[in-house]
């Protein structure tokens, strides 16, 4: 739609599980941002919501490793992001967190929604539990040896010595990446969305209406297409999440997939009392800025979901980036190859802006692109000062 009298922008809710590096700010946070000053410019009624993601497995996992409760885990990070995103002039409307009562509800009352209606399929399956630290694995928390090429530390999503994509079944000796316990197999009860019921809708409503967007996120959407969809489970079984809101669901919770975008609409709750008409009207423009990674949630899973609930508007645009490597080499939290934001604002006061400068010129609009200390250099010194301040003076 092309006449539209507001303008939601999201960006994508990072996980409270680590501090934000300046991948994070070049993909999404700040052409986001860029946009939005942009829209303010024009007087266009645009809204800004962020937030951190603070449920999931990675959070789970850090606070089992760390010692600490989840709790812990997304208050240390949550707050550090959050000045992070605030010193770098990344101007939120809104910087939320999923953690909170209103989104909690939100979430709830959205599943309960699709429930009702009859949306979901229950099936029972078997999947490894760690009888130690007493939890259900997710798959890449799942080693053992590759039935390929033998290598002994595979994961049990995938093996990074030939590449394989795996499944965890497909493993030689299961173990725990946690505590390196030998699993056992258990039986368990999930609810399910049927993708494939929306495949239809979607294929006509990406692949034809919305052949505008960026070709990395319409190709993406089309190979998922084209190689079918299918359910997939809405819930999960964790202590640390949004409580499935159904008698029968004892230590279940919804899937952070799931709960992460409906923080979305939350946090736009927490914002306006005018937060409807963001969010039902048909002359809204949603856009939501977002890293490659997170493509089929934001354009598959999520509007399947909002389509599937009713009453939502859908996002016009999916604008994402690739991915910033540093020194020619991807980023790496566990080896910590990575510049982190709270970092560089100790280590170069009052240098936000030759930051924000170098990102956006460098920016991984369309393939991946590499950050190095010299082009910094060369940046700041060539364009800013020299041309830049000279042009002033
Ligand atoms: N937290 C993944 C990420 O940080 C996830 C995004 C959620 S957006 C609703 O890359
Ligand atoms: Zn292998």
């Amino acid at each position: 739609m092309t006449d539209y009298n507001r303008i939601l922008v999201t960006a994508a809710l990072p996980y409270a599980n680590g501090p934000v590096h300046i991948g994070h700010l070049a993909g999404c946070y700040l052409p986001a941002d860029i946009y939005c000053r942009y829209q303010r410019a024009r007087k266009r009624d645009v809204k800004f919501i962020g937030g951190s993601d603070e449920h999931g497995v990675p959070i789970t996992i850090r606070a089992l490793k760390e010692g600490i409760t989840p709790q812990q885990v997304v208050d240390k990070y949550h707050g550090m992001i959050k000045d992070s995103m605030e010193k770098m002039g990344i101007s939120f409307d809104i910087y939320s967190r999923t953690s909170n009562k209103v989104h909690h509800e939100t979430a709830s009352a959205f599943f309960r929604k699709l429930y009702d209606d009859g949306l979901f399929e229950e099936k029972e399956t078997e999947q490894f539990y760690d009888e130690q630290s007493n939890i259900f694995l997710a798959d890449r928390y799942i080693t053992g040896t590759c039935p390929i090429c033998g290598n002994p530390n595979a994961y049990g999503d995938q093996c990074e010595r030939c590449g394989s994509s795996l499944s965890p079944e497909q493993l030689i000796n299961p173990r725990s990446a946690l505590s390196d316990a030998v699993l056992v197999k258990k039986k368990t009860k999930h609810w399910y969305f049927p993708l494939q019921n929306y495949e239809p809708w979607l294929t006509e409503w990406i692949l034809t209406d919305h052949k505008e967007w960026k070709n990395n996120v319409y190709g993406q959407c089309k190979s998922w297409l084209d190689q079918g969809l299918q359910s997939r489970a809405m819930t999960r079984d964790s202590s640390w999440g949004v409580k499935v809101p159904l008698p029968d669901a004892e230590g279940k919770v919804l899937y952070v997939w799931f709960d992460a975008p409906i923080g979305y609409i939350s946090a736009t709750k927490e914002l306006t009392e005018n937060w409807a008409d963001y969010w039902c009207k048909e002359d809204t423009k949603l856009v939501h800025f977002i890293g490659k990674d997170n493509i089929v949630f934001h354009c598959i899973v999520f509007p399947a979901m909002l389509k599937a609930h009713k009453g939502f508007v859908l996002p016009d645009n999916v604008p994402a980036n690739e991915f910033l490597n540093i020194e020619g080499e991807k980023v790496s939290t566990s080896r910590n190859w990575a510049v982190w934001v709270h970092e560089y604002l100790v280590d170069f006061p009052g240098q936000e802006d030759v930051l924000r400068y170098v990102l956006c010129s460098s920016a991984p609009e369309t393939k991946d692109n590499d950050f190095t200390w010299k082009d910094f250099q060369a940046r700041n010194n060539n364009e800013l000062v020299a041309i830049f301040g000279n042009f002033i003076n």
